[in-house]
């Protein structure tokens, strides 16, 4: 594989540690815990792995305490994030510190491969291409569920003939989720294989008071930030088209919100306010109509607005329309099929109750059959082949017009579309993942060292220098609720959605009405991996918020 100037620079990178990492570690336990909530039915669904304790490394004096060399699996489960190759980089050097002898392997396309026995040993050679890269491309990833005994078993065989003694899922609160259901398993039958968790996700939904970020969020956000800020640039510059940039995110809002504190948009939408004030989207349409026309009388008919992947599911009345149309969809399937688009949205608007009839109806055709396609795995909408940035502007068009004509408006309105996403994915982390993400798979061979099971990779202090980070294990059963999922309760990671008490959204609100009727546009630029710290290692704006730094 060529690489370019840059790769083979960045490649030579030697990701920072933690202090507590860089040579032999001790294991300080802390209390016993508890889930968040639900405790009783948590601990009656794990009772091998519920209530263990907090664990920190702490740097010792006496040499790293070693068993007989052991083998390690790995599986990166669901999208891509910045970093993956770096905690599998990570995992692989601390194994090899424990005893040279180990070997890691990786299953081939997420966790199917752990289930269809396909993997690879991963190797000193291999995983030199890969160091501080983007991408997942060095064993692939997938979105199989790994949920059910059937799985399990099938995957304990190939673990065995492996002599596997560990295996570590690189994924999101679900794929975690699994995890500990699968730790809980070994750990009742025995199997005498431990299980630990990596945080993975750009969303930006798997943290709480112990896991600061998922990896990736840093990296995907300032992607993002950067091209928001060029088509910035570019619409100051020509002042005629409204942008509208939807931004990835299946369900909160975070990344939306994080590329507005960086690049001061004129509106940026978030799912959870939207929400939490139950508006409609006659009620957002009417929002963007007003700065729209604000901004029209003072002479600007250009700006940008965001808006998140998972909006249309946090508006009550779309949210009632997806959940019934999944039903229908799922009951009426045969009907549906070989029909032209016309005759199937007739047939599935006959099959609505009223209210939801009247909304499919008064949706623009494309988007009413974005709504209609095939459901993902797990039953829901795709949300990220839904153009709701379309969907917004056509309908703000369609009002702007009726505006003009009762005298309300007389600006020019026409609109440019993007979609982020796949865009941010497989960067090359930035200094923050690339240090963040090698420490959370060097600590993962550490929690596998200290023989412990059911445990995420938690690497906390995330706003100081990374000597300071205080690396260590978190009882994933620490982090669960019971949710309703599919029509059952389950026990799952509680998905962290915008916080509206919070630091980065209360800034973004003060910010808000002087950003929509302004020009005050930022523009971050691209990533840097070279040059002043401030420039180069600075985290996530969340990030820093929600620890009360300066920004
Ligand atoms: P994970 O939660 O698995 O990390 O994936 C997040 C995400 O990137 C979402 O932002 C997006 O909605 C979704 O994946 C897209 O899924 P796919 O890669 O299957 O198109």
């Amino acid at each position: 594989m060529k690489k370019s100037p840059l790769q083979r620079v960045r490649s030579e990178y030697q990701p920072k540690l933690p202090k507590a990492l860089q040579g032999p570690v001790k294991v300080k336990i802390g209390e016993a815990t508890e889930s968040v909530a639900d405790q009783e039915e948590i601990k009656k669904l794990f009772p091998h792995t519920y209530g263990m304790p907090i664990v920190q490394f702490e740097a010792s004096n006496e040499p790293e305490h070693v068993e007989e060399p052991f083998n390690v699996g790995i599986i990166l489960s669901g999208g891509q994030a910045p970093g993956g190759h770096n905690v599998v980089s990570g995992i692989f050097d601390g194994l090899k510190r424990l005893n040279k002898e180990n070997r890691l392997y990786g299953f081939l396309m997420g966790p199917s491969g752990f289930i269809k026995h396909q993997y690879m040993e991963l190797t000193a050679g291999y995983i030199k291409e890969y160091r501080n890269t983007g991408g997942f491309d060095i064993i692939g990833s997938g979105r199989t569920k790994l949920e059910t005994p059937e799985q399990f078993e099938e995957g304990l065989k190939i673990l065995k003939e492996l002599n596997i003694k560990a295996l570590v899922i690189i994924g999101g609160d679900d794929s975690n989720t699994n995890a500990a259901v699968l730790a809980e398993y070994y750990q009742n039958i025995g199997a005498g294989v431990q299980v630990i968790g990596v945080p993975k996700t750009i969303d930006g939904d798997l943290k709480n008071k112990w896991i600061e970020t998922s990896f990736g969020f840093d990296t995907a956000c300032k992607v993002y930030s950067e091209v928001i800020g060029n088509i910035q640039r570019d619409c100051n510059s020509a002042k005629k088209y409204y942008h509208f940039v939807k931004l990835m995110g299946r369900s909160a809002s975070h990344i939306a919100l994080e590329c507005a504190l960086e690049t001061q948009p004129n509106v940026c939408l978030i799912s959870e306010e939207v929400l939490a004030k139950r508006m409609t989207l006659d009620n957002i349409v009417s929002y963007l109509c007003y700065v729209i026309s604000e901004r029209a009388k003072l002479g600007w008919n250009f700006g940008t607005v965001l808006v998140p992947e998972g909006l249309i599911e946090f508006i009550p009345s779309m949210k009632d329309l997806i959940s019934e149309l999944n039903d229908v969809l799922a009951a009426h399937s045969n009907e549906f099929e070989g029909l032209d688009e016309m005759d199937k949205l007739r047939a599935i608007h006959a099959k609505l109750s009223p209210t939801n009839a009247d909304l499919f109806k008064s949706l623009p055709k494309h988007i009413a059959l974005q709504l209609s396609l095939d459901r993902d795995s797990h039953g829901n909408v795709q949300v990220s082949l839904i153009e709701t940035e379309s969907l917004l502007s056509e309908m703000v068009k369609k009002r702007l017009e009726e505006m003009r004509e009762n005298g309300q408006y007389s600006g020019k309105f026409n609109a440019q579309h993007h979609f982020f996403g796949y865009e941010g994915r497989c960067a090359d982390p930035t200094n923050f993942d690339a240090d963040y993400t090698y420490a959370l798979g060097f600590n993962a061979a550490m929690l596998i060292n200290a023989g412990l099971t059911g445990y995420m990779s938690s690497v906390r202090n995330l706003t100081e220098k990374s000597e300071y980070w205080i690396a260590g294990g978190i009882p994933i059963t620490m982090m669960m609720n019971m949710e309703k999922r599919h029509g059952h309760m389950k026990p799952v990671i509680q998905k962290a959605l915008v916080n509206l008490n919070g630091k980065p959204y209360l800034k973004f609100a003060s910010m808000r009405e002087t950003l929509a009727l302004n020009t005050l546009y930022q523009y971050p630029g691209p990533i840097q991996y070279f040059g002043p710290a401030e420039v180069c290692d600075r985290p996530s704006m969340t990030l820093l918020l929600e620890h009360d730094k300066e920004v």
